[in-house]
């Protein structure tokens, strides 16, 4: 049964988008980037082979919901010398970060060697060109502030730590290539829906009382862990600062499809479009299984950010 009061509603069709609608042979569907662009919805999704190993897929909306697929996958693991060895075992989760007239595109290259980030960019989503890896080992979930703050990039990432729960960092660059000036700024609550771990989900979207970021978070049972959304509220001119962290999640698994699939109780964004009628599409990978949508009003969760608030740290 689904929770009636949730701030998110749920696109009554869901799922949007299923490997049915894929004309290659894929296993999955999810966790997906999207964006508008001139007026479509482009949405760059993933998904696992037979093999077990991802890549990334287009599809074009009109209405943000109905989705057509390309014939052809959008990203495969790099054939050249310096992104062959890191995309070796697949890419995976790849956020759409507008920056000026162009999209940043950050995602996971998967290889023997561990997780890391990889930037590449397009101005039409036609060619892509690969920039640089940004990250070393151990680390996922970059996304990536679509202005400069004093003349430097700002991330969000989420670094690996046997000592601490996997926690949201911020870190700084002239040029998107080097990054630095790291520290730590979120972090999970013990005995609370994000307890186990959290990460950076969508790339941030501005308000007028601050940048929302729709996260993840990661809580441990008997059964297995399960994966929610969460909200959390940046200063417009330093997002290294938290303004207000909602206690409550705004999304869990409750759809048969969030509940069983590739890995059961997921639901894991990468992607939202804010729209100008204050409303924001959420997109969310169902059981790493399926893509999913629904649409939240900006002004609601920036509330809940602000009205009950947990500490960040
Ligand atoms: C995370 C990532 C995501 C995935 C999630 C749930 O660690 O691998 O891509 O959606 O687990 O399986």
């Amino acid at each position: 049964m689904k929770d009636k009061h949730m701030l998110v509603k749920r696109y009554k069709k869901n799922p949007i988008l299923t490997r049915d609608d894929v004309p290659y042979p894929v296993a999955t569907v999810h966790n997906a980037g999207v964006v508008k662009f001139n007026g479509r919805y482009i949405m760059l999704f993933r998904s696992h082979l037979r093999n077990g190993r991802s890549i990334i897929g287009r599809a074009d909306s009109k209405d943000g919901f109905s989705f057509k697929v390309h014939p052809k996958p959008f990203l495969t693991p790099a054939t050249d010398s310096t992104f062959n060895e890191y995309e070796e075992f697949g890419v995976e989760d790849l956020r759409i970060n507008p920056f000026e007239n162009q999209f940043l595109l950050t995602y996971s290259a998967y290889s023997r060697h561990g997780v890391r980030i990889a930037l590449a960019q397009t101005e039409d989503f036609d060619k892509v060109e690969r920039i640089a890896l940004i990250t070393q080992a151990d680390l996922r979930n970059v996304v990536i502030f679509p202005e400069k703050f004093n003349d430097r990039y700002i991330r969000l990432d989420r670094p690996h730590s046997e000592i601490s729960p996997w926690s949201i960092w911020v870190s700084y660059s002239p040029d998107l290539i080097h990054w630095g000036d790291s520290r730590v700024i979120m972090k999970p609550v013990t005995y609370h829906w994000d307890e186990m771990k959290i990460g950076p989900g969508a790339p941030p979207v501005k308000t007028a009382k601050g940048w929302l970021h729709i996260y993840h978070g990661v809580f441990k049972t008997m059964s297995g862990t399960v994966y929610r959304l969460g909200v959390a509220l940046h200063d417009l001119n330093d997002p290294a600062k938290i303004i207000g962290v909602s206690d409550q999640w705004i999304l869990q698994p409750e759809d048969p499809w969030e509940i069983t699939g590739y890995v059961p109780n997921v639901v894991f964004t990468c992607g939202a479009v804010p729209e100008d009628d204050g409303t924001i599409k959420i997109y969310w990978g169902g059981a790493d299984t399926v893509m999913c949508a629904g649409i939240a009003v900006i002004d609601e969760l920036v509330e809940l950010c602000l009205s009950a608030s947990r500490p960040p740290l």
